[in-house]
């Protein structure tokens, strides 16, 4: 049996493991099918992927890319492998950055700078991410949302990588997120997400290491960006180990959610602002006014 939950609204299903990988990119498929290609009209797309040492994962991400992506940024950590190479190999219009500091936080930073494109998109480079998803990712930005989270724990999402400790680790903090904020999030310490570029001034990011996905969430609020969560299949990374240290990048997150909510607009305040926004203008662009 696999860890994959499916939920169906009320209750987490166990799934046997091809079942349920063949389940979930049978559903990717058929949803982006169905989705109107609506962001070709007018939004160019940038994808930003954090990169250190994936030198056997990151072909296997790139061939995988559709062209609903423009413009695809490596943001190298200085890797010791051969991952810039098999990178252009695989996608010879990859464009590669060098890090500003150290750690993914630093990183997606400097490639969010780089992009050029109106929306951005992040994901990772170990294979743990479906390229193909990105376009459910689009259809929300295109659709009136601003900033657009990755959920494994909402209906349609899962995950075939996370272990007890941290989904325990998750819960906690999520739990802590949506007290403080009074936000109703199903997910928060997940590297896939995308919003648009207009408003990375708005998110004001100054994290440096793994809690820069808190804080980008939690950013969001403050600035009353409309958010939407779109549910994303988690794999296993493909190979080699994995960067993150569940104490010390919990305790950075945790840091990161309860500072924002010292210094920032209040929750309720954030909600109030959103839902009349979303009363407003229920399609198309909402107005984000960054706190005073
Ligand atoms: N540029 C850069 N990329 C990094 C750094 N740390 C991690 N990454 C990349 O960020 C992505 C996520 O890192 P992972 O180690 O997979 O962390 P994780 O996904 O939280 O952990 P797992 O679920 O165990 O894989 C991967 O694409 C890494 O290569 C860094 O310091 N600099
Ligand atoms: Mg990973």
């Amino acid at each position: 049996m696999s860890d994959l939950q499916v939920n169906n609204g009320r209750q987490n299903h166990r799934l046997p493991d091809g079942l349920a990988v063949a389940a979930a990119r049978a559903h990717v498929d058929y949803t982006a099918e169905m989705l109107t290609d609506v962001r070709k009209q007018t939004n160019s797309v940038s994808l930003v992927i954090p990169v250190r040492n994936e030198a056997r994962n990151i072909a296997w991400v790139l061939e995988q890319i559709t062209d609903d992506v423009d413009e695809i940024i490596l943001v190298d950590g200085g890797s010791t492998d051969a991952t810039l190479i098999t990178a252009c190999r695989a996608r010879p219009d990859v464009r590669v950055v060098d890090q500003e500091g150290v750690g993914k936080g630093s990183a997606l930073r400097t490639g969010f700078l780089a992009a050029t494109g109106d929306i951005i998109v992040m994901m990772d480079a170990d294979g743990s991410m479906l390229p193909q998803e990105i376009r459910h990712y689009l259809h929300f930005l295109s659709n009136g949302y601003d900033f657009v989270k990755g959920s494994r724990f909402i209906a349609g999402g899962g995950s075939l990588d996370i272990t007890r400790l941290r989904r325990l680790g998750n819960r906690f903090l999520l739990a802590v997120f949506n007290s403080l904020y009074d936000s109703e999030l199903t997910d928060l310490c997940y590297g896939f997400c995308a919003f648009h570029r207009r408003y990375l001034e708005h998110l004001d990011l100054a994290a440096t290491g793994f809690e820069i996905e808190a804080e980008m969430t939690v950013q969001a609020v403050h600035s009353g960006l409309r958010i939407a969560e779109v549910p994303s299949l988690e794999l296993p990374r493909r190979t080699g180990k994995s960067n993150l240290h569940v104490v010390r990048d919990g305790t950075r997150v945790l840091v990161t959610v309860l500072r924002g909510r010292r210094t920032g607009l209040s929750g309720r305040l954030a909600q109030a602002l959103l839902n009349r926004n979303r009363a407003e203008a229920p399609v198309g662009p909402s107005i984000a006014r960054r706190p005073a």
